[in-house]
């Protein structure tokens, strides 16, 4: 079974809130904030969770804006990320165990220094879409190393334009 995770874009004022993971999945890159789904929670409570953990942000309200399943070519368990907004919260973002928070403008974006596929759907993130999608890396991103996309699929599940 796949890992079940959240990650929770956090906006304010046109500006993303990232943080560097410090440790463990995706250590060295820029993320939003998440992680694994406890049980006897629901996805939208776990993904409220992990904002305040690793961010120390309250989120009074979340929106479910994406779903992505993740698969690696060299065996590691497949995950199912469930991917969110968030642009009601309380509080002052503060580093944690796991993450250094940033407020970036939307046009610093470090991009190169987040996980590859992140260039392709957070455009529709950004531009207020929902999405859908499936990609498989060769393997997981490190710090030194980006991962390649082998194959893609993503499509935009609310077009309203
Ligand atoms: P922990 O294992 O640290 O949660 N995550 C990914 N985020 C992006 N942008 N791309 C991926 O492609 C990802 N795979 C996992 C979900 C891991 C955190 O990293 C996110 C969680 O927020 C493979 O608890």
């Amino acid at each position: 079974m796949r890992k079940v995770l959240t990650l929770c874009m956090v906006m304010q004022d046109g500006k993303l809130l990232l943080g560097m993971k410090k440790r463990g999945f995706g250590m060295g890159r820029w993320n939003g904030f998440g992680g694994k789904v406890e049980e006897g929670e629901s996805i939208e409570e776990a993904a409220r969770r992990e904002v305040f953990e690793e961010s120390g942000l309250a989120a009074r309200s979340v929106k479910k804006r994406g779903l992505i399943r993740f698969d690696f070519e060299d065996g590691t368990r497949g995950v199912e990320v469930h991917i969110f907004a968030c642009d009601d919260f309380e509080g002052e973002a503060e580093e944690s165990e796991e993450m250094r928070p940033k407020w970036f403008d939307v046009s610093t974006i470090p991009i190169g220094k987040m996980w590859t596929a992140d260039a392709l759907w957070l455009p529709l993130f950004l531009s207020g879409k929902t999405f859908e999608g499936d990609f498989t890396y060769d393997r997981p991103s490190s710090s030194d190393r980006t991962s390649v996309i082998i194959r893609k699929n993503l499509v935009v599940t609310d077009d309203k334009s």
